[in-house]
């Protein structure tokens, strides 16, 4: 492997106070590779990262996802490691992420900020929804992952043209982190630094508003994979209100009172929560059987080859 063989990509908007050391850092460690996929910054990020020796590259459309995707198509180097422009990642740790890869131990590196972050570098608000989120994302997928919204991450070209993306903006973590999942890949997780963003540079996103679209990202695209998760929140939901409304009319009937437009309200919510859990049964079915026939034919154009 050469170093040359890695492509360093780096989205940016408006990150003219931290892009040029960055590029220079990963330099310094050997790579020389780098490709700038910028949103059409105002602040001269794009000349600054031009002149440190960058490809760069405007993005076409909006948002960070849109960047990814486009850029992706563009590159041709066999090893990917994408880093954000905000200079909270150190371009040192780049060979421990590379190395499960390069190893062949792993298709999917990601970096997990959440072990040794700097004081600072989250905010308190950050912090609960990163480790709700996560926790969320283990729950409904079944897995063990700590950081799934890192910035920094090192995978394959081959791994990552498997992928099918479609998020335009900071859910491009989430769905890459559920493709990765959905193709059955070797995802690892290796603990690196986080750096709190620089005073000159603004925040781009938006914790309430992305955090919440991250979150429905999640609990959307879990619908295909595991689908008695999607339909059994609901189910619960209406089973619990059942429960609550439930209690009440027989607390009031055992005091002589009878509430019918309550009770029958009762009868729906616990008939339509159990019918959201046979939902789910059929659909996992679905799901189960749709998997065996796929794995078949995979198996068999295997064999073919
Ligand atoms: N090309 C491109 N890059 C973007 C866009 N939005 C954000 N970025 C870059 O994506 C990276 C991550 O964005 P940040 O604003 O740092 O988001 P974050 O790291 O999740 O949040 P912070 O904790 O506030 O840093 C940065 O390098 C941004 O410059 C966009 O629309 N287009
Ligand atoms: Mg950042």
């Amino acid at each position: 492997m050469n170093n040359a063989d890695v492509c360093i990509l780096i989205p940016t908007l408006n990150e003219a106070a931290t892009i040029g050391e960055l590029i220079k850092d990963f330099k310094k460690e050997g790579f020389s590779n780098i490709l700038v996929i910028d949103g059409n910054s105002r602040d001269g990020t794009a000349q600054i990262a031009k002149a440190e020796g960058a490809r760069v590259v405007l993005q076409t459309g909006k948002g960070k996802g849109q960047a990814m995707i486009q850029a992706f198509e563009l590159i041709e180097s066999p090893f990917i490691i994408m880093v954000d422009g905000d200079g909270t990642y150190l371009a040192k740790e780049a060979h421990s992420l590379l190395g499960p890869v390069l190893e062949g131990k792993a298709d999917h590196v990601i970096g997990n900020r959440l072990e040794k972050y700097s004081p600072g570098a989250f905010t308190r608000l950050n912090l609960v929804g990163n480790r709700l989120i996560n926790m969320f994302f283990d729950v409904a997928y079944g897995v063990d992952l700590k950081d799934i919204l890192s910035g920094y991450r090192a995978f394959t070209l081959e791994s990552v043209r498997e992928l099918e993306l479609n998020k335009t903006g900071f859910e491009i973590e989430t769905e890459i982190s559920v493709e990765c999942i959905l193709k059955k890949q070797r995802v690892e997780e290796v603990p690196i630094t986080y750096l709190p963003r620089s005073k000159n540079g603004a925040t781009k996103l938006n914790p309430v508003k992305d955090g919440f679209r991250i979150g429905s990202t999640i609990y959307r695209l879990v619908k295909v994979y595991n689908p008695m998760f999607y339909f059994g929140i609901i189910g619960f939901i209406f089973i619990v209100s059942g429960l609550f409304t439930g209690i009440f009319v027989v607390t009031e009937w055992l005091h002589g009172i009878t509430r019918i437009p309550l009770s029958i309200l009762t009868t729906l919510f616990i008939i339509f929560g159990l019918q959201m859990f046979i939902f789910g049964m059929l659909s996992d079915l679905i799901v189960t059987l749709h998997r065996q026939t796929v794995n078949l034919i995979q198996e068999q154009n295997k064999r073919r080859k």
